[in-house]
């Protein structure tokens, strides 16, 4: 019984392996152990404490229960996740509320019954399975900023990601025992086809208890749908940093170097497919390319990394534009999960932008050869758009050396990101916090691309990009960056970037050009770079920008082209302003003074 929990775990472990959770005093963390064990009735336990030998025994047992291939290298590997889980799936991730609460934009679930349904889906759903329990940090060790997580699972893949991305906590969780308050993260694959696949994607649920800090992942295989610390953990270190007025944001963090070899520190939000990958590969350091938790320490907004891994994107990097990462993905020793590329016959791995032509192998669909098609005929891709790679963030040549520093980075500037063909300039600073927050993080908007069914160019609402992964309500989330405004002596600048400003379907800035926007950015927070007051923000002067693209792109920047980047398009911000404005207007907690601001900007603007 769940009185004597480990008395129950004796019959899943091995006596070394309940050694192991013995050595964590916690009583609580060896109850929701058991009475997992006890509802999914796996054939065993495996008690991951991060040692060499346990990695090594997880991604041995990847293998050989064919949820990676191995490759020509031993350490790389490929996963794939099936044709129907590419992707992370928005209509089965809920929010459990109790009553089921609704929330604006938000997909929220009645909590008990969806515990209800989740613990039917969960009855003996491991039984002859492996059932890895692992702990990791979510940030620094010994930071008053990092998290703790437990994550549960009967996929060596998920267990293997994680043993990647996140930092190892076993000794973290030995040395705190009782005292220690965790997220837990439950995952099941669920029964799995002949091909590896998660059988019954169909009946895919992930669910978000915030009162039990708990999620719910089965059915599923795909990392964003399970790999607990990544999207999982940020919805409820959201909903943490909400109650105690600090901020869990969906941003990268990066050091962009000025006057004097100086260093000051950017976080950066992006919808997918707008650059911030790109942006953080740029920067002269990295902390980290995708999450963000940032407190006021001392009156000053300081980041961590929860993570020290990537799980990026690997369409389209190719030696050219992406040379670090390419570089890092075909080193034999650096440890790589792809997953959804293809795997060749010969053992080789190939994506879209690697060169070479793609050959007979397998990929997410099964078997694949030039030309293949699915049963509507179309052609099957040799690579999935959303192929990616799973690889530890230490072997970037930029990594910033305070990775691991307990107490942050200091952050000077929020950047937001989104792709708009014709309105916003490529860089514009807020008056203020407020200003930015408002204009920029709450009115974040990003244009369709292909990638999404629908109307392609329509602007779609992507609030701090990080939609997807709210618990609470938007308004909500916005009022919580105003408080936290009241915790610092001095408030990081906000700034919005647009990379996507086009001309007769032409892009009016270059690639490259994101390094000139994060050097006058950096310059901005020095107080070394003019601005001009327009009705939405300060923009750049010609001049010092002038001197930024010659300095760092050894480019000749044209008047003309200043003009067209920087002209204040007035219809296509009032029209911005109404399109989001309406969206707020029907989410009820949104604070008042965002119409405020809303306002005084269209005023301004008439
Ligand atoms: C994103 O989609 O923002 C990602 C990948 O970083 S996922 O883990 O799927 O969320
Ligand atoms: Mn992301």
């Amino acid at each position: 019984s769940l009185e004597d929990p480990l008395r129950l775990l004796a019959t899943f472990c091995s006596e070394e392996h309940l050694d192991r959770l013995k050595e964590i005093k916690n009583p609580r963390l060896w109850r929701d152990i058991a009475e997992v064990a006890l509802v999914a009735r796996p054939a065993s336990i495996y008690v991951n404490t991060g040692s060499d030998e346990d990695k090594d025994y997880i991604r041995k047992r990847a293998l050989e229960n064919r949820e990676e291939y191995p490759t020509v290298h031993p350490m790389h590997t490929v996963h794939f996740d099936g044709p129907k889980d590419l992707a992370r799936d928005k209509g089965n991730t809920r929010i459990l509320y109790p009553g089921g609460r609704q929330v604006p934009l938000i997909n929220t679930f009645d909590r008990d019954a969806g515990l209800t349904e989740i613990g039917k889906l969960f009855r003996g759903v491991m039984s002859g399975k492996e059932m890895f329990v692992s702990f990791y940090l979510y940030g620094p060790r010994y930071s008053k900023l990092s998290l703790y997580g437990v994550q549960i699972t009967d996929s060596a893949y998920v267990a293997h990601s994680e043993e990647i991305l996140y930092r190892n906590g076993y000794r973290d969780f030995v040395e705190k025992g009782e005292e220690l308050e965790y997220m837990l993260f439950i995952h099941s694959a669920g029964e799995r086809d002949e091909n590896g696949w998660s059988k019954n994607v169909e009946n895919r649920r992930i669910f978000i208890d915030l009162e039990g800090n708990s999620v719910y992942s089965v059915n599923t295989q795909y990392a964003g749908n399970t790999v607990g610390l990544k999207k999982l953990a940020l919805r409820l270190a959201v909903y943490k940093g909400y109650r105690e007025v600090w901020l869990a944001e969906h941003m990268f963090i990066v050091g962009v170097k000025g006057r004097g070899g100086r260093i000051s520190y950017f976080t950066g939000a992006y919808p997918a497919g707008c650059g911030k990958t790109s942006t953080a590969m740029i920067a002269d350091t990295v902390v980290g390319d995708d999450l963000a938790i940032i407190h006021a320490v001392n009156g000053e907004a300081r980041a961590v990394n929860p993570e020290v891994g990537m799980f990026g994107i690997i369409d389209d990097v190719n030696p050219r534009d992406d040379p670090e990462i390419y570089s890092i993905l075909v080193n034999p020793s650096a440890e790589v999960i792809f997953s959804n590329v293809l795997l060749m016959e010969d053992g080789n791995v190939w994506w879209r932008g690697k060169p070479g032509e793609p050959k007979k192998g397998i990929n997410y669909a099964g078997e694949w050869w030039p030309g293949k098609k699915d049963e509507n005929g179309k052609e099957i891709l040799p690579s999935h758009p959303n192929a990616r790679f799973t690889v530890s963030i230490r072997h970037l040549s930029k990594l910033d050396p305070r990775i691991d520093d307990p107490e942050g980075v200091p952050v000077s500037g929020f950047i937001f990101g989104g792709r708009d063909p014709s309105t916003l300039p490529p860089v514009l600073e807020a008056f203020d916090w407020k200003h930015g927050i408002v204009t920029m993080g709450a009115s974040l908007e990003s244009e369709r691309t292909a990638a999404v069914l629908g109307q392609v160019g329509v602007m779609e609402l992507n609030p701090y990009a990080i939609l997807d992964f709210l618990p609470i309500s938007v308004g909500a989330f916005t009022a919580l960056h105003f408080e936290f405004e009241k915790k610092l002596a001095r408030s990081p600048k906000i700034f919005s970037v647009n990379y996507f400003l086009r001309e007769d379907g032409k892009f009016l800035a270059e690639k490259r050009d994101k390094i000139v926007w994060l050097k006058w950015m950096e310059q901005r927070v020095h107080g070394e770079a003019q601005a001009i007051e327009t009705p939405v923000g300060y923009i750049p002067t010609y001049e010092d920008l002038r001197e930024i693209f010659a300095r760092e792109l050894g480019k000749e920047f044209k008047e003309d082209l200043y003009e067209k980047m920087f002209t204040i398009r007035v219809k296509g911000f009032l029209e911005k302003i109404e399109r989001v404005t309406k969206i707020y207007s029907t989410i009820p907690d949104t604070p008042r003074e965002f119409f405020e601001i809303m306002d005084k900007q269209t005023q301004g603007l008439k």
